[in-house]
């Protein structure tokens, strides 16, 4: 059995790391996808990358390519191709660009890798997952957004910054769309499996809470121009692993749900199990009554940019 192969369509701050990453985990070898405007840096990319394969030992081939006919048979797709939003553009013109990249995308990934096993970071994430499950038509298990994984692990730093105890330690998940919405279930958060809520008063815990919901924006505002890279991309990364090593890990990513908490036709973060067949699970679970109101609300804000796309 040869090498697995890893697209990554977008090879810009997060496309980079995410070639860095899956190159050190050895997942397999790596093609960094871009716009022909962009294929002199991509290739540039790849071939820093494999200059650092000496130091690091490992043999992954990495590649910068603009052609779409050197993503053929890869087993794995992560996209982040999208524009930021500039000055002056409003939210439905950032969706209407993003839009077209992504149906663009999704059928070159439907002729070039039918099988494939795809996750998507692209910005508005819950409308962009969703558009490229209807463009492409591939079965609910091969498609998947990244949010939650990336939502929940902001939520275990800030925990684990509180405490002062080992982030390793600290279990919890964020559900829901990913904007302000989305659902912290502090309920169910845990340092070595003891309750946060008796480690950390309600006041601190619902601001920490409100830090988690607005973390993408605190980095933002911070670069000044454009947004956080590192988090984001090892947070996909463990997604692919999931699936490539079919390890069932249990990460809130944003899965199709037909019927799972009461929602039906929409993607939206729920824990989720990754292995070999992709998303392979969905475990429900019972809410509390608040729990139920807020994630009736991410539901409303994950419908409305949905029915932005018109599709
Ligand atoms: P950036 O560094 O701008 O990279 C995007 C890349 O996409 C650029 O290199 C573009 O040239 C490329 N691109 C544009 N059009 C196409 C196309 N048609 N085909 C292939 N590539 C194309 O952005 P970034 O890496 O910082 O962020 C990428 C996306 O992820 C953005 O939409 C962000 O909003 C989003 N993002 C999502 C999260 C989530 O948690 C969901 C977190 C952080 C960023």
């Amino acid at each position: 059995m040869g090498r697995k192969k890893i697209t990554l369509v977008g090879g810009g701050q997060i496309g980079g790391n995410l070639a860095l990453l899956a190159a050190q985990k050895e997942l397999g070898n790596v093609v960094i996808f871009d716009i022909p405007q962009a294929e002199g840096m991509v290739k540039g990319k790849a071939l820093d990358l494999m200059q650092l394969r000496p130091h690091d030992g490992h043999d992954s081939d990495i590649v910068g390519t603009s052609d779409w006919n050197d993503v053929k048979n890869s087993d794995v797709f992560i996209i982040t191709a999208g524009i930021p939003r500039k000055p002056g553009m409003n939210r439905e013109d950032l969706l209407g660009i993003n839009l077209g990249i992504m149906k663009d995308v999704a059928s070159n990934i439907k002729d070039k890798a039918p099988n494939a096993f795809v996750i998507v970071i692209s910005n508005p994430l819950d409308a962009m997952v969703y558009a490229f499950h209807k463009v492409s038509g591939f079965p609910k298990n091969q498609v998947v957004g990244m949010a939650g994984a990336l939502d929940s692990a902001r939520f275990r730093a800030f925990i684990a910054m509180e405490t002062g105890y080992s982030v390793q330690d600290v279990t919890c998940m964020v559900l829901g769309g990913h904007g302000d919405t989305m659902v912290p279930i502090s309920r169910l958060a845990a340092v070595g499996g003891v309750p946060v809520t008796d480690l950390i008063t309600d006041k601190r815990l619902k601001e920490i809470e409100d830090r988690t919901r607005v973390a993408g924006g605190e980095i933002v505002k911070l670069f000044g121009n454009g947004s956080a890279f590192y988090a984001p991309a090892q947070s996909a990364i463990e997604m692919a692993e999931s699936y490539l090593r079919d390890k069932k890990r249990v990460i809130p990513c944003a899965s199709l749900c037909e019927g799972e908490f009461g929602i039906d036709g929409y993607f939206i973060g729920v824990p989720t199990v990754i292995g070999s067949d992709g998303v392979e699970k969905i475990l429900e679970f019972t809410l509390n009554d608040k729990e139920k109101t807020e994630l009736d609300r991410t539901l409303e804000a994950v419908k409305r940019t949905v029915a932005e796309t018109g599709l």
